[in-house]
């Protein structure tokens, strides 16, 4: 059975994506929250086996010790989901607080570039492997108050294209995903845990769910080895650009 790593698996689209996938992968499950993983671990281990990883992909030590801890038998990874990923604020750039500016580089851009480079050694030797990034369309199209998210998600859309430019002959994929709104965590989070600002993002239309997304990677992953899917943009129904959504 083939094994997947996920980045960002205790919760949203990195949760729903560990249960699409438990079907016919074995998972590695990563993230900072324990009590959650584990949860999920008993949730799927029926189905599958399951390793779980604790660790803060912003944290570089802390990245590559815990790839790095793997037994020897979890050592072949052949499909690398980068789904860690967060907003912090919606503000306008000469307002933004620094931290919050620091952290969305630190985890959507060096996070996923310090977990590609844990993972990579072990999918080199076995020319093949499948990396898919989770991006965003605002990655695509900057919006106000977003600069530093935009700018990290854009980031991202570039290595993408990068890592399949260098990987070509290789035997290893690279796939693109970028979401539109996705009703998960994402805006309790970007929104400090306001959870009234955050339901009103998704309010006045139906948002996608965070298995959406999670199916549309079974879907990638699971195509013929040839097929290598580059670039998925998934809005709802009511959404036409980043800014663009008809509510009622
Ligand atoms: C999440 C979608 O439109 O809020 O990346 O940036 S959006």
């Amino acid at each position: 059975m083939k094994t997947a790593l996920i980045t960002g698996a205790s919760s949203g689209i990195g949760r729903a994506t560990a249960i699409a996938l438990a079907n016919n992968y074995r998972l590695i499950l990563c993230g900072r929250r324990l009590d959650k993983l584990e949860e999920l671990k008993k949730e799927l281990q029926a189905k599958t086996e399951v390793h779980i990883l604790t660790f803060d992909v912003s944290d570089k030590q802390q990245t590559f010790d815990a790839i790095e801890s793997l037994p020897s038998t979890w050592k072949q990874v052949d499909v690398l989901i980068n789904n860690a990923g967060n907003a912090h604020g919606l503000a306008p750039f000469q307002e933004a607080n620094l931290t919050d500016l620091e952290a969305m580089i630190d985890i959507n851009v060096k996070g996923l570039i310090y977990v590609t480079k844990a993972v990579l050694p072990m999918m080199l030797p076995q020319h093949s492997g499948h990396i898919v990034n989770l991006s965003s369309i605002a990655g695509k199209e900057t919006y106000q108050n977003g600069t530093v998210y935009c700018a990290s998600k854009s980031a991202v859309e570039t290595i993408s294209k990068g890592l399949r430019l260098d990987l070509v002959n290789t035997g290893i994929k690279v796939t693109n995903i970028a979401p539109g709104a996705v009703e998960t965590e994402f805006s309790i989070v970007r929104f400090k845990g306001d959870k009234s600002k955050a339901d009103n993002v998704y309010r006045g239309y139906t948002p996608l769910q965070a298995s959406d997304i999670a199916n549309t990677i079974a879907y990638v992953v699971n195509a013929p080895d040839y097929v290598q899917l580059a670039d998925i943009t998934i809005f709802p129904k009511a959404q036409a650009s980043s800014t663009v959504i008809n509510k009622n």
